[in-house]
């Protein structure tokens, strides 16, 4: 009897690597991004860090601030919303080699709906640099999960002990679990699950460029970093331009929403809808746009 797939399209894949994605929920490709690519996005975050770039959202660590650190590479910890950057749209979220696995997954009409560079400074405090286990659909407001799509790309090598990512493979089949903040994690913005912590965690070992698909449901998170090393990556999510959004009342995204919504309210005085916040936030990447570029018809 024929196979049938449910989390890939039949595109450029190999059937092996078609079936290792359809099984664990995720594949990695070996130096899939050049170094010198890699290398103008790590001098971009640094721009960042130094107040030369903007870009939208820029995180802190605050437990190395209340240590005295003001250095902006020592500091920052996240930079999100890297869409309307050109050096990050160009060498990372629209590169090619990257953007040919999209398609492989969820098809020839791709959006960029979710973007971050990660940073974690040398000696980072455990409970502030650990990324609880989580799934990152809980997070995005859209839906057929499996119509989306997250890349993360090691921008340096990458292992258990600086911090590195884990999968627990296989656990993009089931179905998407409330999250809450974790005792475990001291960052108020990290969410996790309970009850996964006597499953196998595979902890990947990455180099420059290695990149890491892996599917939203798919549950992860990552090490503390122990090193006296920097831990940086980039990640952009990626969704079929088809997907629509969804009303999260009453969904284990509820919380989420409203959470951001007060947040964003608290700091910028301003009322913002999540969904909204989305499309503002989202990039065509590839194809035809769809329903996830459509202002007006969002629910
Ligand atoms: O880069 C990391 O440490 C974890 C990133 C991650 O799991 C996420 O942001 O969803």
């Amino acid at each position: 009897m024929a196979r049938t797939y449910k989390y890939t399209v039949d595109c450029g894949f190999t059937e092996t690597q078609r079936i290792f994605y359809e099984e664990n929920g995720y594949i990695l490709f070996k130096k899939l991004v050049p170094e010198g690519d890699i290398d103008i996005c790590h001098q971009r975050f640094l721009d960042v860090c130094n107040g030369k770039v903007k870009v939208f959202t820029v995180m802190r660590d605050k437990t190395l601030r209340d240590k005295g650190e003001t250095r902006g590479e020592y500091l920052v910890n996240k930079i999100q919303e890297l869409l309307e950057d050109d050096v990050f749209y160009d060498y990372y979220a629209a590169h090619p080699r990257v953007v040919e696995v999209i398609k492989n997954i969820i098809g020839p009409n791709v959006t960029a709906i979710h973007s971050m560079l990660i940073n974690k400074p040398p000696h980072s405090n455990t409970q502030h640099s650990t990324h609880p286990i989580h799934q990152d659909m809980f997070y995005f407001p859209f839906k057929p999960a499996d119509k989306i799509v997250g890349s993360w790309t090691a921008m340096e090598k990458i292992n258990v002990e600086n911090g590195g990512l884990y999968v627990l493979p296989g656990t993009h089949k089931g179905p998407l679990f409330p999250h809450g903040n974790s005792e475990d994690c001291s960052n108020e913005f990290y969410h996790g699950v309970r009850g996964f912590d006597h499953l196998p965690k595979l902890h990947l070992t990455m180099d420059k460029g290695d990149a890491l698909f892996f599917h939203p449901h798919l549950l992860h998170g990552s090490s503390p970093n122990m090193s006296k090393n920097f831990r940086k990556a980039i990640s952009v999510h990626y969704a079929d331009s088809n997907c629509t959004f969804i009303n999260t009342k009453g969904t284990v995204q509820e919380r989420m929403a409203m959470d951001f919504e007060k947040l964003v309210n608290e700091k910028f005085g301003v009322t913002w809808d999540y969904i909204n916040f989305f499309k503002m936030k989202s990039r065509l990447i590839s194809g035809k746009p769809g329903k996830i570029q459509s202002m007006d018809s969002h629910l």
